[in-house]
């Protein structure tokens, strides 16, 4: 970041890597009960919930943003994931797609790994039954990993000689090469600062560069695990055990099937369905006049065992819960950029809080215009109450989250002038609209 975050979704092939992308966004990614349908990455928009600021200032009616959406004070902020193909044991050394796969990922911020719960797929993606996926978790970590040590394995007696050589620190070392990552210096620092009694770089064996890579891996790619088909009957012991042997991950219990499935009637007028929730609303539920199509019997039935096998039991289809928790670890902060910081609007028109960005917290003012306003001068920042910030502020929930910058009139000031009335910033025009 600056650059958008960018979740990734990884697992070992027919995992529902592809189904839980789709459940999450309008992408159409191909699915199927095989292994390697997914060879080139699918990416899509998701949306993040989180509480707009149009709540914090009584504004809900007027809130409209001009990406995602805002119900109620509750607002669908864009966030980009990342659908890519299965890895299985052997990838960092070239087995299945092997590295082509990792490469996708280089530029991941969070990773949501899919293991599928249901025991009906081998480590290989193969059909099969009764399948133990507690190893799934620990080879596909051990992968990634080796795919970072490898690479510096090849280099290490160069980087060594060279890191003496040039009187560098540990951290400009590393950066220099995990930098391909996207990894910041503060990265490095962070994982490096991590690992206890670090001797210094020329003294480090495989064993130190493992641990430091892992270190590495949990500031750059922290992952939450998304225990994916519990619909499947085999899903509770599996679940259970999984949650014993890693008491400290982030697990989410997930159906993605079944959220397609639930978009899917929804779209096609026959329930009424909030996602992330447990209610589902059928024509039977509320009455001829509600607008619903009535289901036949096979429908019927389908989506009773869907409320009795997932949502009354796990209390939703745990999709969002799966991507909320991503977000979390990447401790996002959504900054409204306005023209106007009196009435928040956009300069014209009465709609407030048009544009909301996610940085990462600790993320300077000076970092947000430069994300949102391109390559303009910036003569001032003011937040909430027309009060001037310093450019080396930092944005937090609820601090600086609210901004208007003033650009430096100049030569094409016109131009500029109408870039900052929109106050919106470069990064929007990525973005799809997303009509409700
Ligand atoms: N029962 C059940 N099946 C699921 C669920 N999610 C996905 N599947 C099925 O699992 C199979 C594989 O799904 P995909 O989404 O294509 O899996 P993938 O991980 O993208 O697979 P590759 O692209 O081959 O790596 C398909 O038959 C899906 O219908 C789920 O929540 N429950
Ligand atoms: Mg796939």
């Amino acid at each position: 970041m600056p650059r958008e975050p960018l979740i990734g979704i990884v697992g070992k092939p027919s995992c529902g890597k592809s189904t839980t992308l789709n459940s999450l966004t309008d992408a159409n990614a191909k699915v199927g009960a095989f292994p390697f349908t997914t060879i080139d990455p699918n990416r899509a928009t998701g949306y993040l919930k989180l509480d707009c600021a149009c709540s914090r200032y009584g504004k809900e009616d007027l809130c409209k943003p001009n990406y995602g959406w805002c119900e109620q004070g509750k607002r669908h902020v864009p966030i980009e994931l990342l659908d890519v193909a299965g890895l299985i044991p052997g990838a960092s050394q070239g087995l299945g797609l092997g590295n082509k796969f990792l490469d996708d990922l280089r530029h991941a911020d969070a990773l949501i790994q899919v293991v599928d719960v249901s025991g009906t797929t081998d480590a290989e993606g193969k059909a099969t039954r009764g399948y133990d996926p507690l190893e799934d978790i620990q080879w596909l970590q051990d992968e990634i990993r080796l795919w970072i040590e490898n690479n510096l394995h090849k280099k290490w007696n160069t980087i060594s000689r060279r890191h003496v050589a040039t009187k560098s620190t540990t951290v400009e070392t590393l950066r220099a090469q995990l930098g391909g990552y996207g990894a910041s210096k503060e990265m490095v620092a962070k994982a490096v600062k991590s690992v206890p009694n670090l001797p210094p770089l020329e003294k480090w064996d495989n064993e130190w560069i493992t641990r430091v890579v892992k270190a590495f891996m949990n500031v750059k790619f922290p992952t939450v695990l998304a225990l994916n088909k519990i619909d499947h009957p085999d899903a509770d012991k599996n679940v259970s055990k999984i949650m014993l042997k890693y008491p400290k991950m982030t697990c989410v219990l997930t159906s993605a099937l079944t959220e397609v499935f639930l978009r899917k009637l929804k779209d096609q007028g026959y329930i009424e369905y909030e996602p992330g929730t447990e209610f589902v609303d059928t024509y039977d539920d509320l009455g001829p006049d509600c607008g619903l199509k009535p289901m036949d019997p096979v429908l019927k039935d389908r989506v009773e065992s869907i409320r009795d096998l997932v949502l009354y039991r796990f209390g939703s289809t745990g999709v969002v819960q799966v991507l909320q928790e991503a977000a979390k670890k990447l401790d996002l902060v959504p900054v409204y950029t306005v023209r106007n910081i009196q009435t928040f609007t956009g300069g014209h028109g009465k709609y407030v809080f048009r544009d909301c960005t996610l940085f990462k917290r600790g993320t300077s003012v000076s970092s947000v215009a430069r994300a949102i306003m391109g390559e303009v001068t910036i003569a001032s920042a003011e937040g909430v109450g027309g009060k001037r910030v310093a450019m080396d502020d930092i944005v937090e929930p609820g601090k600086n989250d609210i901004l208007s910058f003033k650009v430096v009139p100049g030569k094409d000031d016109a131009k500029k002038d109408d870039e900052g009335a929109k106050g919106e910033g470069k990064t929007d025009s990525k973005k799809t609209k997303h009509k409700k």
